[in-house]
């Protein structure tokens, strides 16, 4: 080698983040050529060169000349102890530069989102609840250029409910968060409810990801968060990488570690492995094409109480449709809170089965002008729920005090995942009031709380269940509900005390009689355990009834046409049946009939193919029950004898597993049953259910 310059100083944050990075690549890949370490670091060859001398010279690095035939890769790099401890420093004092830019950022937007002057300027103080809150969003400009310099960052893809989440975030509605939680905050929030400096914050935000992407990420290092469509709508600089223990969250944060809670499902069977945290800057708001004009920012939201002098807000959140109880409760609670009315529902993600939010957003509009105007607006929120009960009901105060609203409802059994595994409540009816009232104080909102809603028909008005002193003497009326789709299901009357006549023409639009929405039937059961020849016989007695459009989706035919890359593997199987499943649901969707005849032995897959579908219409699942010895005598192709001698693999029932359906809407045994029989059993089935 050459005799080495003296060591150049590294004066600048610029040079500093340059050796950064260059040990972070020797670290990373100590024998890659010169060439692919410079073009890895971003520097010419012989910067690269000067760069080396220098930190051998300080003894951070030791190089080793190698033997071997390839010119270009002479040498290796072992960083030393005094290297790696010179690399943790760089990175904290990279760390520490981006937190005091972020803050700046804050500074500097706290007082120009609402182009009035900063707070400390103003010579009037503003209620707090009128007066801009922080954003995460940098300046058009600025924008425009971390755009173009966002694109070289590694990207992660956001799902639909991280999307949900990094539009709160970043318009305030999940304020003080500056991104999604770090490890300590994460601990924090999960056991107390509380972020690692004591503030109150019922829910983890946390962006999961796989392992593998986890892997191909360095602490201190700045990627780009893209939507479905590939748009940049934010970076985030990594400071946390961690495990969590998703049961542990489970029990903690949604009372039960149970998977019919929909948010423990989630969590359990759709989230990543690993948890990245850090601060994002906000480049772009995800786009809506729907209800643009319904959809507002807090500090819009804000600056529209501001304008119209609106000091006190009460605010109605919900996921379903309004009736008339919802009306009667919600004039109540403007009237109780002597507060103007924001009807703020969510359109983000509910309840798996819930009525599609386009369809609830024209029930709101149709029910509007039963509201005074002066005094009532609406404004649509796209919060992705957990379903979270009591905790969600404080998150749910802590984002409507971010809209400027100083007032929220709690009704009974707020935020209600349904029943658990055992077939009880999750929470008790009024846990969320409770938990909200503890802590309401230190949320700066007030509950305006509310008992469950009733009809006195004697009287003609809804009054709370139990202030109704006279029970005995008059007659009281109510439509839960399971009762108003069960009426909807099948075109039965729905009374004009219960509701108003516009809102149930809209849910008859999207929810016609069941015997008019498409469904989809999902057969499961070992190989040869006569799946496919009842589902042909089914389609046959489908077709020939008429009216809706057949189809038939055989595992055979399956794999054929959709999935012929896949094998047997758990991943492979699931992705085939998730397949089926996303096929079967738009079937669905558009009025037709799926039939679906796959092995599909794991359960949480049919479980998330049952959910797919039922946003669109019944799911049923038919457990075709012939016991693995019955198919194995069958053997009708020949496979069983195969997998016995170990020539096919993975074989379901004999070298892998097949989880026996815990709640299958029918069971058919077919031993000694002819197909007929069976085929007339799943007709049966779908006469009951309303279906045909
Ligand atoms: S899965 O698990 O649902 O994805 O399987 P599926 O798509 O229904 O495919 C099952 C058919 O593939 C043949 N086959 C096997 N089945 C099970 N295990 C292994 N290893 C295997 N290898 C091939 C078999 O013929 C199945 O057809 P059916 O109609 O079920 O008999």
């Amino acid at each position: 080698m050459p005799t080495l310059p003296t060591l150049p100083t590294l004066p600048t944050a610029a040079d500093e983040d340059l050796l950064f990075e260059l040990l972070r690549q020797l670290d990373v890949a100590p024998e890659a050529s010169q060439r692919a370490t410079a073009q890895a670091v971003g520097i010419s060859l012989g910067r690269l060169n000067g760069l080396l001398r220098a930190t051998v010279d300080q003894g951070l690095i030791q190089i080793t000349e190698r033997g071997g035939p390839d010119k270009r890769q002479r040498f290796s790099y072992v960083i030393t102890a005094k290297g790696a401890a010179e690399k943790t420093r760089l990175r904290d004092q990279f760390l520490a530069r981006k937190f005091a830019e972020y803050d700046a950022l804050h500074a500097e937007l706290t007082g120009s989102s609402s182009g009035l002057s900063p707070l400390k300027h103003r010579t009037h103080p503003m209620q707090n609840n009128l007066a801009p809150i922080p954003e995460l969003y940098v300046s058009y400009e600025s924008a425009q250029k971390m755009k173009v310099e966002a694109a070289d960052l590694t990207s992660h893809d956001l799902s639909p409910r991280q999307i949900c989440d990094l539009e709160l975030l970043m318009n305030g509605g999940f304020n003080p968060l500056k991104g999604f939680l770090t490890e300590e905050d994460y601990n924090g929030v999960v056991d107390n409810m509380r972020l690692a400096d004591g503030t109150l914050w019922p829910m983890p935000i946390t962006l999961d990801v796989s392992e593998d992407f986890a892997k191909s990420i360095e602490l201190g290092q700045d990627i780009a968060l893209r939507d479905q469509e590939g748009v940049i709508l934010a970076t985030m600089t990594v400071t946390d990488r961690w495990e969590p223990n998703k049961a542990h969250e489970a029990e903690k944060v949604f009372g039960a570690d149970d998977d019919a809670h929909p948010a423990v499902n989630y969590l359990h069977n759709q989230a990543g492995k690993i948890y990245l945290g850090g601060p994002i800057v906000g480049i772009q708001q995800p786009v809506h094409y729907d209800f643009r004009a319904r959809r507002d920012t807090p500090n819009e939201l804000r600056s529209y109480f501001r304008k119209l002098g609106w000091r006190r807000v009460v605010a109605f959140q919900t996921r379903n449709p309004l009736h008339r109880a919802h009306q009667e409760l919600t004039f109540r609670a403007a009237r109780e809170a002597q507060a103007n009315l924001l009807i703020h529902p969510v359109v983000g993600m509910t309840k798996p089965g819930d009525i599609d939010h386009f369809t609830r957003v024209r029930c709101y509009e149709a029910v509007l002008d039963q509201y005074p105007s002066a005094t009532t607006t609406m404004s649509l929120l796209n919060l992705a729920m957990r379903m979270a009960g009591p905790r969600e009901a404080v998150w749910h105060g802590l984002i409507r005090a971010n809209h400027g609203c100083t007032h929220f409802i709690v009704g009974r059994d707020h935020a209600g995942p349904g029943k658990n595994s055992a077939g009880e409540d999750f929470y008790g009816p009024y846990d969320a009031q409770e938990l909200f009232r503890e802590h309401q104080e230190e949320m700066g909102i007030e509950m305006v709380d509310f008992k469950h809603m009733v009809y006195v028909q004697d009287r003609a008005q809804y009054e709370p269940a139990d202030e109704i002193e006279d029970k005995d003497d008059v007659t009281i009326l109510n439509i839960s509900g399971t009762e108003l789709r069960r009426r909807l299901q099948e075109g039965l009357e729905i009374p004009e005390w219960f509701s108003f006549p516009a809102v149930v023409e809209e849910l008859r639009k999207t929810k016609p009689p069941r015997a008019e929405q498409g469904f989809t039937v999902f057969f499961t059961g070992f190989s040869g355990s006569g799946k496919s020849t009842i589902a042909n016989a089914l389609m046959v007695k489908l077709m020939e009834m008429g009216g809706r459009p057949v189809t038939l989706l055989d595992g055979d035919i399956v794999r054929k046409n959709l999935s012929s890359e896949l094998g047997f593997s758990k991943e492979h199987r699931d992705l085939n049946i998730r397949r089926i499943g996303y096929v079967a649901s738009e079937i669905t969707k558009n009025g037709g009939i799926a039939i679906c005849a796959p092995i599909a032995p794991y359960e949480t897959t049919r479980r998330a193919v049952r959910e797919d579908v039922e946003n669109f219409g019944a799911f049923v699942e038919v457990h075709v029950a012939t016991s693995i010895e019955e198919c194995e005598r069958r053997d009708r192709k020949g496979l069983y004898k195969l997998a016995r001698e170990g020539k096919i693999k993975e074989f379901t029932g004999i070298s892998d597993p097949y989880d026996v359906p815990s709640k299958p809407e029918l069971s058919v045994e077919t031993e000694n049953v002819e197909v007929d029989n069976c085929a007339h059993q799943v007709l049966l089935k779908l006469e009951s259910m309303g279906l045909i």
